[in-house]
C-alpha cells in the first residue's frame, strides 16, 4: 500500500512519523474520513472545508491548498488502484519538543491513507442497530468545539467502549445538559410525524457530511428538518430513528435502552433517505 506522507509516496512499511510528532504526543491536529464509492470521492470537497475549518480553529496552518490536497488525495486512490475504500486524511502539528508549545512545532505532518474501513455488519442495514445511552457525556463546545474533527478521540472511545460493554455496536452520548449530542462516531436523527429532528451543533454534534447530505435529500424529498434540542423520551417515543457517517451512510436504529422505536423496524422515511443516499454517493463529489 501506497502512503501519502509529506509530498512524498511510500510503501506503508516505511509510513512512518516521529514519537516526537505533537498528533501523537498530544493529539494536537485534525482529520477526515472520506469515503470512495466506484471511482468517486464523495463529497471530497466538503471534507476538506470542514478540514479547513478545524484547522483554522486550532490555529494551524495547513500545509497545501485545496486544490494540492484534492489532487494529493486522488492521486493516492490512484496509486492503490482503489476504487471503493475509505481515505484518511490526517494533518498533525507536527515534530516538536516535549511540551505543549505548538509554536515550536517547525510544520505540519500530512499524511493520506487510501484504504479499507470495518463497517456495520450488512444485516443492520436490514433489521436495524440496537443501541443504548452510553454514561460518558460528550464534550461541550465550551470545553472543545465538537465542530473540529480532532485528533482527540478519547472522548468517542471511551463511548465506544461503554456502548460495546452493553452489547451495542454504538451509543448515544448526551452532553452536559443531558440532551442528546450524536452517537460516539455517528450522527443521530428521528423522524416524527413526518418531520426529521437532530441535534444542533451546540449540543455536541460533529457537523456531519453524511448529515448534511441528509439535509439535502431531504429537502428533496418535501420532508422538513429541525436541528434542536433532542432527549433520550424523544428517541423512544420517535416513528423512526437513524444514525449518519462516512463509515455508517444511513443506518435504521430500531431500539433505544431496550425500548423499540415505532414498530421496531427500520421505517419508510429511513428507507426513502437511504435509498436516495445510495444513488448520490457515486455522483456527489470528485472523481479520480
Ligand atoms: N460524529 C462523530 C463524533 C464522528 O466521528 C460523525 C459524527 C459523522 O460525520 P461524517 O462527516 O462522517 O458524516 C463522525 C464520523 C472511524 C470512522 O474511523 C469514524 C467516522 C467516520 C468514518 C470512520 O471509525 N466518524
Amino acid at each position: 500500500m501506497q502512503i501519502y506522507l509529506d509530498g512524498q509516496f511510500v510503501d506503508s512499511a516505511e509510513a512512518k512519523v516521529s514519537v516526537f510528532d505533537h498528533g501523537l504526543l498530544y493529539g494536537d491536529g485534525v482529520f477526515e474520513g472520506i469515503r470512495l464509492y466506484d471511482g468517486n470521492v464523495f463529497r471530497l470537497v466538503e471534507h476538506l472545508e470542514r478540514l479547513e475549518y478545524s484547522a483554522k480553529a486550532i490555529l494551524l496552518t495547513l500545509p497545501l491548498t485545496r486544490q494540492e490536497l484534492i489532487d494529493a488525495t486522488c492521486e493516492t486512490c490512484r496509486r492503490n488502484k482503489l476504487r471503493d475504500g475509505y481515505i484518511r486524511l490526517v494533518v498533525t502539528r507536527g515534530v516538536g519538543d516535549l511540551g505543549l508549545a505548538p509554536w515550536l512545532c517547525a510544520k505540519p505532518t500530512l499524511f493520506i491513507i487510501a484504504g479499507t474501513i470495518q463497517l456495520y455488519p450488512p444485516e443492520h442495514y436490514e433489521k436495524g442497530l440496537r443501541i443504548v445511552t452510553v454514561p460518558t457525556r460528550r464534550i461541550g463546545p465550551a470545553a472543545l468545539p465538537p465542530a473540529i474533527k480532532s485528533l482527540n478521540y478519547l472522548n468517542n472511545i471511551l463511548g465506544k467502549i461503554e456502548a460495546r460493554q452493553a452489547g451495542a455496536l454504538e451509543g448515544i452520548m448526551l452532553n452536559e445538559q443531558g440532551y442528546i449530542a450524536e452517537c460516539t462516531a455517528d450522527n443521530l436523527f428521528i423522524a416524527h410525524r413526518g418531520v426529521l429532528h437532530t441535534p444542533a451543533g451546540s449540543q455536541g454534534a460533529l457537523l456531519g457530511i453524511t448529515r448534511d447530505t441528509v439535509f439535502a435529500l431531504a429537502a428533496e424529498l418535501d420532508l422538513p428538518v429541525r436541528e434542536t434540542n433532542l432527549t433520550r423520551y424523544d428517541v423512544w417515543c420517535a416513528d423512526e430513528c437513524f444514525l449518519t457517517g462516512s463509515g455508517a451512510e444511513v443506518i435504521p436504529v430500531v431500539a433505544l435502552d431496550g425500548r423499540e422505536i415505532g414498530s421496531g423496524q427500520p421505517g419508510p422515511v429511513t428507507q426513502r433517505i437511504r435509498a436516495a443516499f445510495r444513488q448520490r454517493v457515486t455522483t456527489d463529489g470528485v472523481r479520480l
